[in-house]
């Protein structure tokens, strides 16, 4: 199998598995990203994420990840849904955590992909990436042609938006690269006049620790009174630079039956979350991304938000 075969067969099994966008990019060093992550981190918009700072090489470059890597193959896996929490006071929960945790559901897919490869393509050697290594899943997934990076700094793919979870296969096998794709933010800035703790400080640039994603889900300690009042009721994660971006009305329905979120979630009133139990919150969250938080992180979230109203 030549070349060309070998990367038309892995995009054919990329779509098999679910993923609903595969693009290659030659694995090398991140030269554009090297500067700007250096002073991300200088400028401390990492906050309390200390795990930011480590791997700093590994993170540009994942010939240190894998030895011999030759490509990374980007994947995106849909996980929009027209489902809502029907209480629309209720403490709102981001749409990326309604069902199982994506990780252990993405990991199994690429697992099963490499075993496929290996299979199909020959002794290879690589490992499989989902959110947590140190990895810019979002360059690579630019570079590789699967959306440009808007000024709310999440992927954006003109056929999809970016409700999406990224993951890559690095592998020392020599693929056809694609070619990244042009910038359509335009004038719009929706997405930076909508953030209500102003963590989109310039376009394209997130100062990671004033988002109320990292205040709901990163952050262990007590969140800063400064922004008591801002949250605008999300309890985990915030979506709204995403649910404003007029990219995202072309959105659709993920078919990922793991991704759904229970009945019980959904129907949760404003006062179940207020009166939620460690027992109740096993039972919705067990195996839900929700975990990072615990029990105890989310009862922190939800009496800010309460302190918040009163
Ligand atoms: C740390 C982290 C966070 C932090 C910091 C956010 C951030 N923007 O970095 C917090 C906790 C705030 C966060 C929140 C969210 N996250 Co997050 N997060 C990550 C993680 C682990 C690392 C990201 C990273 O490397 N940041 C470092 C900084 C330097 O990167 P950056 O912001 O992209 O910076 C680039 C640009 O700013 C640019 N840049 C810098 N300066 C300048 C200047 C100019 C002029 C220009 C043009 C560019 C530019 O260069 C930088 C380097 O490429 C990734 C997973 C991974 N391993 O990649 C997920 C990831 C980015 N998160 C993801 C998601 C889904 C979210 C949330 C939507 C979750 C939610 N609903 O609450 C929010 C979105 C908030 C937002 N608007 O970014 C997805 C994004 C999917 C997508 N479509 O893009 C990822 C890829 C996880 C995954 N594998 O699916 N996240
Ligand atoms: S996720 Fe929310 S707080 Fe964070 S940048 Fe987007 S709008 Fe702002
Ligand atoms: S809301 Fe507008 S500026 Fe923000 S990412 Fe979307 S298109 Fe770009």
């Amino acid at each position: 199998m030549n070349r060309s075969e070998q990367t038309r067969l892995i995009r054919q099994e990329a779509a098999r598995l679910g993923f609903s966008h595969c693009g290659v990019s030659k694995a090398g060093f991140l030269e554009e990203e090297a500067p700007l992550l250096e002073k991300w981190l200088k400028n401390g918009m990492h906050g309390k994420m200390h795990y930011m700072e480590t791997h700093f090489d590994k993170r540009l470059d994942p010939r240190k990840l894998v030895d011999g890597a030759k490509s990374v193959v980007s994947l995106l896996l849909n996980y929009y849904t027209d489902k809502k929490q029907e209480d629309p006071g209720a403490p709102k929960i981001s749409m990326y955590a309604y069902g199982k945790d994506y990780h252990d559901v993405i990991k199994k897919k690429l697992k099963a992909f490499l075993d496929f490869i290996r299979a199909h393509i020959g002794e290879v050697n690589g490992r499989v990436f989902v959110d947590s290594a140190p990895v810019l899943d979002k360059a690579w997934a630019k570079k590789s042609g699967l959306g440009w990076i808007g000024k709310n700094t999440n992927l954006i793919n003109p056929k999809a938006g970016s409700y999406f979870f990224i993951a890559e296969l690095i592998l020392d096998l020599e693929l056809e690269p694609d070619a990244p794709i042009q910038d359509y933010c335009g004038t719009c800035s929706a997405c930076i006049d909508a953030c209500p703790t102003d963590a989109i400080i310039q376009p394209y640039v997130v100062d990671g620790s004033k988002c109320i994603s990292y205040f709901t889900i990163e952050l262990k300690e007590e969140i800063p009174v400064q922004v008591k009042g801002k949250f605008e009721n999300w309890a985990f994660g915030c979506d709204i630079c995403q649910q404003v971006c007029p990219w995202n009305s072309f959105s659709t329905p993920h078919h990922e039956r793991e991704f759904n979120a229970s009945d019980e979630l959904l129907k949760m009133k404003k006062s179940d979350w207020d009166e939620i139990t460690e027992d109740v919150f096993q039972k919705l969250f067990k195996h839900s991304a929700v975990t990072r938080t615990g029990f105890k992180g989310l009862k922190k979230n939800i009496a800010f938000l309460k302190m918040s109203s009163d």
